[in-house]
């Protein structure tokens, strides 16, 4: 018999990868969509026919448990959250209650329905959760120090599993998973905004563009490899927790010249860039680099693209992207 998998989040850049790779492992694939968005549900049916969306909402118990009990899933991948660190601070409220008690409304559906012994459940855990980095790599047992209301909603969500995994014996596992990207990449991220805007002065549609601080780093992965990791964490004997990232460390401006190399047009970054002060966030998260090994000894994972292929295969995507505009 087919196993039966539902995906909060479904139309986002995870929820896009993981359906994919669910749907060739042969698995009945449900996706949770809020009904106010119909033309993102619109767009994701065209690239995942073979998924069926439910209509329900993170912040609406009664809808988390309708959706539960009508697709009656073997495994739940929770990916919805409001994402963007950058939006947290504007709407922390809005932030909190979706990324954060979004989850406790999971996890209170499944023990309502009494289906707790059965259902696995992966978290979708985030390094933003390190913050200001109390240690460097970052490893399943650094302590969290998050620096926005996204990353304090996910810490929020990330204890609630841990706390009904020994309270209710849930087979719950947190992926604590470090910045992951590639064609699917909303426009708003940092590595998705450098690349379609590099593609577009390369085709001649635009001169220059602009960043907030790019001195930051972050410990970047392709999204296609992450999701395997979240699959793997559902298929071990026990649930537990696992940071997932690649171990290596590269700043904003790195990505942006290794992005201008992959162009093709001259790796000098002031030549194209400017400065937009409005992309400074209120706290930031200055550096950011996993430490997947525990990852590696008991699920067997490990990252498959690497950084320079990374983006490669986003700036190659934008120009396909851009030159069909
Ligand atoms: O920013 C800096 C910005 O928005 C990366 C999410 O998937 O990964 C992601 O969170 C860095 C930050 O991602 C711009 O200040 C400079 O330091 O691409 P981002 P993020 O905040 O790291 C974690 C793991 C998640 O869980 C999140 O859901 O780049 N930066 N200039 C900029 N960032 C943006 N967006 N735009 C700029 O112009």
């Amino acid at each position: 018999m087919h196993k039966r998998a539902l995906i909060t989040g479904v139309t986002g850049q995870d929820g896009l990868h993981l359906s994919h790779i669910l749907l060739e492992k042969g698995y009945e694939v449900f996706g949770m969509v809020a009904g106010q968005r119909p033309s993102t549900a619109q767009s994701f049916s065209q690239l995942r026919p073979d998924v069926k969306l439910i209509q329900g909402d993170l912040a609406d118990f009664s809808s988390v448990l309708q959706v539960i009990d009508q697709s009656q899933p073997n495994e739940i991948y929770n990916l919805g959250a409001i994402s963007f660190v950058g939006l947290s601070f504007t709407q922390p409220e809005l932030t909190a209650n979706i990324t954060g008690l979004g989850f406790l409304r999971v996890l209170e559906a499944v023990r309502k329905l009494h289906v707790e012994k059965s259902v696995r459940i992966y978290q979708a855990s985030s390094s933003e959760m390190f913050g200001r980095v109390r240690e460097t790599p970052q490893t399943e047992l650094t302590s969290f120090h998050p620096r926005s209301p996204y990353g304090v909603a996910k810490t929020f969500a990330h204890y609630t599993g841990v706390q009904f995994r020994e309270a209710y014996e849930m087979f719950i596992s947190n992926g604590i998973l470090f910045n992951h990207e590639g064609e699917y990449r909303g426009y708003e991220f940092v590595t998705r905004k450098i690349t379609s805007n590099i593609a577009k002065i390369k085709l001649g549609k635009q001169e220059r563009f602009s960043l907030g601080n790019i001195e930051v780093s972050r410990d970047w992965g392709y999204a296609g490899d992450y999701v395997e990791a979240m699959w793997l964490m559902l298929q071990q004997e026990s649930p537990d927790d696992f940071v997932i990232a690649t171990g290596k460390s590269h700043t904003v401006r790195e990505f942006t010249t290794a992005a201008l190399a992959a162009a093709g047009l001259e790796p000098n970054i002031e030549r194209y860039l400017d400065y937009d002060v409005s992309m400074i966030r209120p706290s930031e998260v200055d550096s950011l680099i996993g430490d997947s090994s525990k990852a590696k000894k008991v699920l067997g994972w490990e990252p498959k693209v690497s950084f320079e292929e990374l983006v490669a295969l986003m700036v190659e995507n934008d120009l396909r992207v851009e030159s069909a505009r």
